[in-house]
């Protein structure tokens, strides 16, 4: 069984407790920083901009997952000049090319994943699986952050593990994104999830309780 790792979604921290936050993910040691890119066209939203992904650069070296949530993601990886060690992933309906977009991160010393939204189909998954590192499967409907857990999240973490392991691929990571509350967080496990982006619903409340929460939610998922 893989081990659980954690990816607060910056977009959800207030910006005056940022800096705040990255000390404290840095002492309980989270997996990697998420970062959502929305463009307001692919999704009705616009959040974190390239001096955002800089900013979060010079504050620390833990890993930065990148979401981007955006038409044309291929004009992206320069624009926002994504550097080595972090990870990438983006919605594959969205490219021209996805699986050329796919070597493109790889070639920028970067891990490279494909976001599935509830309603994508994962065949897609199954046209890139031998250049893929982790899949992220949207629990919620992508754009907003506080939403609920969309009806059909298990089932398709539960397709999607026994997908990529029918071709040999266990090692290959289930990243789950959106309402991932320790009772869904729990269920998601069960399926096959192995990466938990939390946000507002679950780790993200108060910067004041994020640290006991974080090794109480831990804990408990690690058993689950
Ligand atoms: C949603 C975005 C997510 C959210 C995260 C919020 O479009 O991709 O990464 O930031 O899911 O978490 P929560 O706990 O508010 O659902
Ligand atoms: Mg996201």
């Amino acid at each position: 069984m893989k081990k659980i790792k954690i990816a607060p979604s910056i977009m959800c921290c207030k910006i005056d407790e940022i800096k705040d936050y990255i000390q404290l993910f840095e002492k309980v040691k989270i997996n990697s920083i998420h970062f959502d890119v929305m463009d307001g066209h692919y999704v009705p939203n616009m959040m974190l901009g390239t001096t955002d992904y800089k900013d979060i650069k010079r504050m620390t070296s833990l890993p930065v997952d990148i979401h981007l949530m955006c038409i044309n993601p291929e004009s992206l990886i320069e624009i926002y000049d994504v550097q080595p060690g972090d990870y990438v992933s983006f919605h594959p309906e969205t490219a021209k090319q996805p699986y050329k977009l796919l070597q493109t991160i790889h070639g920028r010393g970067c891990k490279a994943g494909l976001v599935i939204n509830p309603g994508t189909p994962l065949s897609f998954l199954e046209e890139s699986i031998d250049i893929i590192d982790y899949v992220t499967l949207m629990t919620v409907n992508p754009g907003f952050s506080g939403q609920e857990m969309v009806p059909n999240a298990v089932s398709k973490i539960r397709r999607t593990r026994a997908l990529l392991d029918s071709h040999g691929y266990e090692n290959i990571s289930i990243v789950v994104d959106g309402n991932t509350v320790l009772d869904n967080a729990k269920k998601m496990k069960k399926a096959g999830a192995d990466t938990f982006v939390v946000g507002t619903s679950s780790l993200l409340k108060e910067l004041e309780t994020f640290e006991d929460n974080y090794r109480i939610y831990t804990k408990e998922l690690e058993v689950a």
